[in-house]
């Protein structure tokens, strides 16, 4: 199963083009970190990411929560993203009609998709939301992860629901190259298709070494948890390791940045030795 291959060996397995290119580059750089830069300010969130960038594979935006966002924020985001070798994913969490998901991927202030090669979306208005989201981002060679679990307290994205969303991406591989979830999702939502020929990429948000978990239901598993006994692909990772976000002392950041990459590359190393 994909969970005991490397992400080298994985990387060959995908045709499309962001999966493909995110398998590459956690083997490249040793790093199955995505650090997610959740400031108000256009400069703390340049800050983060320029003193992070050297340790992560992803970084995960919500470019709404810029309040002085402007169109050339994402240039000097795509700068960084080649200085430093990183993906981009933009954590919108679509959940319309395929119509108007078409139209807030493809338009508004911020075009997501003309710079993020990763983005997600709520599997519950069916499979129409992969269509419409595929139709802007397939010809662009993006990719799609569909949140089949969350990380919070009283979840309803459980049991049922996350079996179909699997059953959707399924049917969309394509497209979907994973899903936001806590654990593999090989076997859930049983199907034909043998879990050696499927291998979906499972990111993880919920992760904190010195935390269990915040006031408003986040929860907090460690990098060894997620990787090496839940068998996901990629830790996401935003307060533990720039805290607030703003007054950010560089040296911290960096050094927890290195510590959660290091974190999850052990976990992962030993997820493929067992
Ligand atoms: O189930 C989820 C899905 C997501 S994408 N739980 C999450 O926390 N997230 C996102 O991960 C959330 O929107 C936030 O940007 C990040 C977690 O941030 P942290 O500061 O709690 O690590």
């Amino acid at each position: 199963p994909a969970y005991s291959l490397t992400y080298a060996q994985r990387a060959e397995r995908h045709s499309n083009p962001a999966a493909k290119a995110l398998l590459e580059t956690i083997e490249r750089k040793k790093s199955n970190l995505c650090v997610s830069v959740d400031v108000a300010k256009r400069a703390d969130f340049l800050r983060v990411i320029d003193t992070v960038g050297p340790y992560v594979c992803l970084i995960k935006t919500h470019v709404d929560i810029i309040e002085d966002f402007e169109p050339a924020l994402i240039e000097r985001l795509n700068e960084l993203s080649i200085k430093h070798d990183f993906l981009i994913f933009e954590d919108r969490k679509f959940a319309d009609i395929g119509n108007t998901v078409a139209l807030q991927y493809s338009s508004g202030v911020h075009k997501i998709a003309q710079w993020s090669h990763i983005t997600n979306a709520h599997p519950v208005p069916g499979p129409s939301i992969i269509v419409g989201l595929s139709s802007v981002g397939l010809p662009l060679g993006r990719g799609l992860l569909l949140l089949a679990e969350m990380s919070t307290k009283g979840s309803l994205a459980t049991g049922s629901y996350t079996e179909e969303a699997v059953r959707m991406a399924r049917a969309h591989r394509d497209f979907v190259i994973g899903f936001i979830a806590q654990r593999r999702m090989d076997g859930v939502g049983a199907s034909d298709v043998s879990s050696d020929e499927e291998d979906f990429l499972v990111l993880t948000p919920g992760v904190g070494l010195d935390s269990r978990g915040d006031s408003m239901g986040q929860q907090y598993r460690t990098p060894d948890e997620v990787v090496f006994e839940s068998g996901c692909d990629v830790i996401i990772v935003g307060r533990g390791i720039y805290g607030k976000g703003n007054d950010v002392d560089t040296q911290t950041v960096q050094a927890q940045a290195e510590r959660y990459r290091k974190e999850g590359w052990v976990a992962y190393e030993k997820r493929i030795a067992r």
